[in-house]
């Protein structure tokens, strides 16, 4: 599979699919050239602005991202979304529901959309999303969209690697609104109470206003205060507020220099995970290593192991075999 960078950054769309193929790709003869694509890449990546889209399956987040997607190119943008594989259990879609949903946008030409495969993590964040961004940027998309479903680990993940993290809710009342997840509302810049039409306006206003008394007493973070807005993903309405308040952001975090240093401790827990990642595939690769590997596990599983002196045990065999 020969990709050339340069055809990634005249904006190739097939290239660019056929790149993230690459980097996803957990054979051991595609690392190498996935590494180097990547390296040639990376200087010119880092110009989008990287956007997060959480919530409950069904809240509406492929609608969303048709009717912000389109808005955002109305604009004058070039979208890339990373989307969770429709396919997944837990998202409960269908590929033939996404395609209907996000089809005026699958269709665009300033649009690229990629299914992320879920390696059968929860919510549907890959492992290799971070590099599907750079690609994404490279090839000339100046926002990125991240999809994620909000169950398990995954918005944390995914927080990580994006500069601005929107939450879209149902409209709720009164009890429903107590049950919100604190750890939710820490990492999100933005909560948008979706479906705010027809018989749910009227809830969706009253449910925007116990979100805001909810946060009014939850600590804030920076100067930027976590705002709750309305919107209706089916209808397009509020797409402009959306990203009126993305921008005041942007601005927001420039000025305080919060925007690079986000990235900046975005790229070091990237590396950290990387490191983990590879050390890990370096003790399974070595079938010496592999197996006491094994041996370790099956000792910590019988109690014949205390964990922490069985990694010391561990890595000073890597280090002393390798
Ligand atoms: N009334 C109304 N319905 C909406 C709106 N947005 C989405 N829906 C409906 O809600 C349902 C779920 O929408 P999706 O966009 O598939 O939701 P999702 O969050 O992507 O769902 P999963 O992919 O299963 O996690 C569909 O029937 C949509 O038509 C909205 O703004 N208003
Ligand atoms: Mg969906």
């Amino acid at each position: 599979m020969k990709i050339n960078a340069k055809d990634i950054l005249e904006g190739n769309i097939r290239s660019l699919a056929k790149a993230i193929t690459l980097i996803e790709s957990k054979k051991n003869e595609h690392k190498d050239a996935a590494s180097n694509l990547l390296e040639e890449l990376t200087p010119h990546s880092g110009k989008s602005i990287r956007i997060g889209i959480s919530g409950v399956p069904g809240v509406g987040k492929s609608t969303f991202i048709e009717a912000f997607g389109l808005f955002l190119i109305s604009q004058g943008h070039r979208v890339s979304v990373l989307a969770v594989d429709p396919s997944s259990p837990i998202s409960g879609g269908s590929i033939l529901g996404d395609k209907t949903r996000m089809e005026k946008l699958s269709q665009n030409e300033n649009a690229y959309i990629r299914p992320t495969p879920t390696d059968g993590s929860l919510g549907g964040v890959s492992k290799r999303t971070k590099e599907a961004i750079i690609l994404c940027e490279s090839a000339g998309f100046d926002i990125t969209l991240v999809e994620t479903v909000g169950v398990g680990q995954s918005e944390y993940e995914v927080s990580n690697m994006v500069d601005f993290f929107l939450v879209l809710m149902v409209p709720s009342a009164g009890d429903e609104l107590q049950g919100i997840k604190k750890g939710i509302i820490e990492i999100s810049d933005l909560l948008v109470i979706n479906k705010a039409d027809g018989d749910l306006l009227n809830l969706a206003k009253i449910s925007q206003q116990g979100y805001e008394n909810a946060l009014h007493i939850m600590s804030k973070k920076s100067e930027w205060v976590t705002k709750v807005l309305t919107c209706s993903a089916l209808h397009s309405e509020g797409m402009e507020e959306i990203w009126k308040s993305i921008k005041e952001f942007q601005d927001i975090q420039k000025k305080n220099k919060l925007w690079d240093e986000k990235r900046k401790q975005q790229n070091l827990k990237w590396f950290e995970s990387l490191l983990t990642e590879n050390l890990l595939q370096h003790i399974q690769s070595n079938p010496v290593l592999d197996l006491e590997l094994k041996k370790t596990k099956q000792n910590i599983l019988n109690h014949q192991s205390f964990v922490p002196i069985a990694v010391k045990a561990l890595l000073s065999k890597v280090f002393t075999d390798s």
